[in-house]
C-alpha cells in the first residue's frame, strides 16, 4: 500500500501538540480562570503561538538538525511547564526569576519536593515522546523549504504573535506597562513569553541597582532630618499602645461619596456616622498619592512612607529591595501581622511583598468559601469577606495589626440588582451611574464587620483605621462627574480635589474625637500610627510626618508632580488658590514655586532609594551609612 503523499511537518505537528497539552495544563493543572470567549480564545492561542514560534526556527535547519532541534526544545520546553507546575503546586503563582533565587523559597520547595511530583506527571511528557518518535523518521517529516518558503514559515510567527498581543492588550490593556498579575500575564501571552519578559525586568532593576553606592542615602537622611522629622511629640503619643490595630483599605471610595446622596438618600450613612463619632478622628484633606500600581501604590506607600513609582508598581519591580516597612517594624515591637484579601495571591506580587516585608501571614483567596451566591464582580463580596474574617482574626495573638483589603467596589462596579439598597445615578457615565450602589453596599459591609468585631470581643482593645486607596472615578468621567457635584467644569484644581479619600481613626472609648482639616496623605499614615501606637523609632527614614505634630512640612505630594500646601493647590502648571479654587496672580505664583522644587527633590530621592535598593546600605538601628561589605552580605 502506497502512503498518502503529503505528510504534516513534525514542527506543525509539535506545535499543535506541544500547544494543545500547554492549554491543557493552564486549565485544569494551574486552574486559569476563564471569565469569557475572548480570555478562552487567548488561552488557546498563546500556547500554540509560543510553540510554533519556537519550533518554526527549525525550517532554516537541514533535516537532520531540524529533527533535533524539535525533539530538544519539546523537551526543555516541558521541563520549564513542569518546574512551573511543581512551584505552582506549592506557591500557587508562576516562578519568577528573583524568587527562584531567593533562598527561603527554594529551600521551602526542598523539604516538600516529593510531595510535589505525582506519578501521573508522567504523561505530560507523552507529546514529547510522540515528538520525539517522529523525529527519528526525519526523511518524512522534515520540511525542505526554499527561501520564500522559509521567510513564509518565520512570518506566520509575526503574525500569529501580533494577533496573541492585539488579543491581550485588547483583553488587559496596559498588560506590560502595569503588570499587575503574573496569573493574567501567563494567561495572555503564556508561560514562555511570561519568563522573557520577566527575564527582562529582571535584567533591567539589577543594573539599576549595581550602579548604585551608598553616598546618596546620607544626603536623602539629612534632606528627611531637617524636613520631614517629626521633632516633638503630641499628646496623642502612645494613645492606642498595645492596642491591635485593624487597618481597612476601602477599595475605590473617595470623599466626595461621604455624605452624599442619590435621590434623597445618603449612600453612605455607615461612614458618615463614624467620621462624626466621638470616638473617630477625621481627616477631611486626605489625599492618595498613589500612580500606576493603584492599591499596590497604596499599601506601599502606607508602608514604607515613601512614593510610588512614576511607572508600574513597586511591589511588582522592586519586591526584592530592602524596606524598614511598618510590618517589620511591629513584628519587633510584638504585634502578629497578617493581611485579609480574597483575591488571587500573586495580584500586584503581593505574595512576594508580604514576604519580604515580614507581614506573619496573608490570607487570600483561598482562605476563603467563595459560591455564585457570594461572589460577582471581582470576587468574594465584601461582606462574605469580612464574615468569613472573623475566625482568623479571632484565633490571631495579640496584639495584632491586621490589613484587611476591600474589593467590590471596584470598578466596573458590578453589583446584582438584589444586593443594591440604592438607586444608580443618571448621567452619561455608566461607571459614575454605578459607582454608588457599590458604594453604599461596601459601607454596610463596614457596619456589620464593625458588630462583627464587637460580638468576637476584638472591638475593645482594636483601634480600627478606615482609608480610601484611590480614585474609583477617573478624569475621563469628569463630564458626569461635573452633572454629579453640580460643576460647569472639572478644572485641574477639582481634579486634584477630588483625590481626596477618606481617611479616619477609631479609637474605641477615647471620646477625644474630632475633625482635622490640616492637609494629610497617605505618605502621612505610617509615621502617623507608630506615633499613637507609642514606638519610637529614631532613624526611621520617611517621608511623611506624623498628622499630630504641629511643625508638619506643609505639602502633600502627588506622584505627578502636582501638590497641595496648606495655601495652594499646584496642577498642570498652574497655581490655585486653595480656598477658593481660582487661579492666583503671577506674583502669588511664584510662592509655589519654591515647594514644587522640594516636591520635585522629594519623589526623586523617593525613586532613587527605590531604583538603587538605598536603604541597603542604612542601618536603621545606628541610623548611619552601612559600609557596602557589611550591607551586601
Ligand atoms: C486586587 C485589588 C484591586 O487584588 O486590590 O486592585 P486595583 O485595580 O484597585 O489596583
Ligand atoms: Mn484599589
Amino acid at each position: 500500500m502506497q502512503a498518502s503523499k503529503f505528510k504534516m511537518p513534525l514542527f506543525i505537528i509539535a506545535s499543535l501538540l506541544f500547544g494543545f497539552k500547554t492549554y491543557m495544563m493552564y486549565k485544569y493543572m494551574f486552574h486559569l480562570s476563564i471569565e469569557n470567549p475572548m480570555q478562552e480564545l487567548i488561552l488557546i492561542l498563546n500556547p500554540i503561538v509560543s510553540a510554533y514560534l519556537v519550533f518554526a526556527i527549525s525550517v532554516w535547519m537541514k533535516p537532520k538538525r531540524q529533527m533535533k532541534w524539535l525533539r530538544w526544545t519539546a523537551l526543555l520546553g516541558t521541563l520549564i511547564l513542569y518546574l512551573n507546575l511543581v512551584f505552582y503546586r506549592n506557591f500557587t503563582d508562576f516562578i519568577t526569576i528573583p524568587v527562584l533565587f531567593q533562598g527561603n523559597n527554594a529551600a521551602d520547595l526542598g523539604g516538600s519536593i516529593l510531595g510535589l511530583i505525582h506519578l501521573q506527571d508522567i504523561l505530560l511528557f507523552v507529546d514529547v515522546a510522540i515528538i520525539w518518535w517522529l523525529s527519528t523518521k526525519a526523511a518524512s517529516f522534515a520540511v525542505n523549504f526554499n527561501k520564500p518558503g522559509k521567510i513564509a514559515a518565520t512570518a506566520v510567527t509575526f503574525l500569529l504573535l501580533t494577533v496573541n498581543v492585539v488579543l491581550a492588550e485588547m483583553e488587559r490593556p496596559m498588560l506590560f506597562v502595569r503588570a499587575f498579575d503574573r496569573e493574567y500575564l501567563v494567561k495572555n501571552i503564556g508561560v514562555f513569553n511570561y519568563h522573557l519578559y520577566d527575564a527582562t525586568m529582571t535584567t533591567k532593576t539589577k543594573a539599576q541597582r549595581v550602579f548604585a553606592d551608598g553616598s546618596e542615602i546620607n544626603e536623602i537622611e539629612s534632606y528627611m532630618r531637617d524636613n520631614t522629622e517629626s521633632k516633638e511629640k503630641s499628646e496623642m503619643f502612645g494613645v492606642a499602645k498595645d492596642k491591635n490595630v485593624i487597618f481597612v483599605s476601602v477599595e475605590s471610595m473617595q470623599n466626595f461619596t461621604l455624605d452624599s446622596k442619590i435621590n434623597g438618600e445618603e449612600v453612605t450613612p455607615f461612614m458618615n456616622d463614624l467620621k462624626e463619632s466621638k470616638d473617630t478622628i477625621f481627616f477631611p484633606n486626605f489625599y492618595h498619592q498613589t500612580a500606576q500600581g493603584k492599591t499596590s501604590d497604596s499599601e506601599f506607600i502606607v508602608e514604607n512612607s515613601m512614593y510610588p513609582l512614576p511607572r508600574g508598581s513597586v511591589y511588582f519591580t522592586h519586591a526584592q529591595n530592602e524596606y524598614n516597612a511598618l510590618p517589620e517594624i511591629l513584628n519587633e515591637n510584638d504585634y502578629y501581622t497578617s493581611v485579609f484579601h480574597a483575591n488571587n495571591k500573586s495580584f500586584w506580587n503581593r505574595d512576594v511583598m508580604y514576604d519580604n516585608i515580614s507581614y506573619d501571614k496573608f490570607h487570600g483567596e483561598e482562605s476563603y468559601e467563595a459560591t455564585p451566591q457570594n461572589s460577582f464582580g471581582w470576587g468574594l463580596e465584601d461582606k462574605a469577606f469580612f464574615e468569613q474574617s472573623i475566625k482568623y482574626l479571632k484565633a490571631q495573638e495579640e496584639p495584632f495589626y491586621s490589613k484587611f483589603i476591600t474589593l467590590t467596589h471596584h470598578f466596573p462596579f458590578e453589583l446584582p440588582e438584589d444586593k443594591a439598597n440604592i438607586d444608580k445615578y443618571d448621567s452619561g457615565s455608566r461607571t459614575l451611574n454605578h459607582y454608588f450602589p457599590t458604594a453604599r453596599y461596601t459601607d454596610e459591609s463596614l457596619e456589620q464587620f464593625f458588630q462583627q468585631l464587637k460580638d468576637a470581643g476584638l472591638y475593645e482593645d482594636s483601634i480600627i483605621v478606615l482609608m480610601g486607596d484611590h480614585y474609583g472615578i477617573s478624569e475621563y468621567h469628569n463630564k458626569a462627574m461635573a452633572q454629579f457635584l453640580g460643576k460647569e467644569e472639572i478644572t485641574p484644581y477639582d481634579h486634584v480635589q477630588l483625590q481626596r479619600v477618606p481617611f479616619m481613626i477609631h479609637i474605641p472609648g477615647y471620646e477625644g474625637g474630632k475633625q482635622y482639616d490640616k492637609i494629610a496623605g497617605q505618605i502621612d499614615v505610617k509615621p502617623t500610627l507608630m506615633h499613637l501606637l507609642g514606638i519610637e523609632e529614631e532613624n526611621d527614614l520617611s517621608f511623611g510626618t506624623d498628622l499630630f505634630t504641629e511643625d508638619r512640612k506643609g505639602y502633600i505630594a502627588m506622584r505627578d508632580g502636582s501638590f497641595v500646601s496648606d495655601k495652594y493647590v499646584y496642577s498642570d502648571d498652574i497655581c490655585y488658590d486653595r480656598e477658593t479654587g481660582e487661579q492666583v496672580s503671577e506674583e502669588q505664583a511664584e510662592a509655589c514655586q519654591p515647594i514644587k522644587e522640594k516636591v520635585d527633590k522629594e519623589l526623586g530621592y523617593s525613586d532613587s532609594i527605590i531604583y538603587g535598593d538605598l536603604f541597603r546600605f542604612y542601618n536603621f538601628e545606628e541610623g548611619q551609612q552601612q559600609e557596602k561589605e557589611e550591607s551586601e552580605e
